[in-house]
């Protein structure tokens, strides 16, 4: 039976949400907000078939996000004076649960489609050229805020590990269980970031402590904190939110 058949009353309801998805699909300015289109607030509910239509219509809308995303195309930056003070903390648990991680002993494991699997000390991480950056992030739980990050530009670390860089995914294993990853283009962005820092001084716990990705092209969630292991990898990794519904791509 097709979906547009059964429970008549609950297709009604979803109707407009399934147009505003369709119609999203051909502007380009819109498409920026795959993300929010699979958030709209509506309790999509125990219907399998449109929540694997909704599946389906989410990951066409990651290939047409990829065909627009323009690997040159930087996002804004700030001055210092615009930075967001205090700058907010979010995670899938309150911030006093957040993981300390013991930086001495801290090995990043590296794995999947590159030619150099050593982990990788913070001191080697921190050996890599440094840069910083003043970016918005956007988060779809409603806000926006202007930080700082420095780190290695991620596209010299995947240099150094010998990347396979026509793999299509970067994916992430965080030490709270948070997972997440991106497409190769977005990987190789000259402003993601592969980020040591906020301000000035080294991440603190509740900022991703000791390595976190910053990517101001994405939305928040696509910015992995408390990094323990990066791969490479051309089967489809998805993420924490990401496998709830939110679209994947999630251009920012
Ligand atoms: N490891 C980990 N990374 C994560 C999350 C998380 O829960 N765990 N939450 C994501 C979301 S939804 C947001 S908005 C940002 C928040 O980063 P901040 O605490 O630096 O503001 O982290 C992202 N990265
Ligand atoms: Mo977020």
């Amino acid at each position: 039976m097709s979906i547009l058949t059964r429970k008549p009353s609950k297709l009604a309801d979803l109707r407009p949400a399934l147009a505003r998805l369709e119609r999203r699909l051909f502007m380009r300015q819109a498409l920026s907000f795959g993300a929010l289109s699979m958030l709209t607030g509506c309790n999509w509910g125990e219907d399998d078939d449109i929540e694997k239509v909704l599946w389906v219509v989410s990951r066409f809308n990651d290939k047409v996000q990829a065909a627009l995303f323009d690997p040159n195309k930087l996002a804004p930056v700030y001055p210092e004076s615009a930075i967001t003070k205090p700058f907010p903390f979010n995670a899938f648990y309150g911030e006093d649960e957040t993981p300390v991680i013991d930086g001495s002993d801290y090995k990043l494991q590296v794995s999947g489609l590159v030619e150099d699997k050593t982990p990788w000390t913070l001191a080697r991480l921190r050996a890599l050229p440094q840069t910083s950056q003043v970016t918005r992030h956007i988060c779809v739980e409603g806000w926006s805020a202007i930080g700082k990050w420095g780190g290695a530009p991620f596209r010299t670390f995947l240099q150094q590990v010998g990347a396979d860089m026509r793999a299509k995914y970067v994916g992430f294993k965080c030490a709270d269980k948070y997972y997440s990853s991106i497409d190769m283009a977005t990987a190789l962005h000259p402003q993601t970031l592969l980020a040591l820092d906020y301000g000035d001084a080294e991440l603190p716990p509740k900022y991703g402590y000791p390595l976190k990705l910053r990517v101001p092209t994405k939305l928040g969630f696509k910015n992995p904190k408390l990094i323990a292991e990066i791969y490479v990898t051309n089967d489809f990794p998805g993420g924490y939110w990401e496998d709830q519904g939110y679209n994947w791509f999630s251009g920012s």
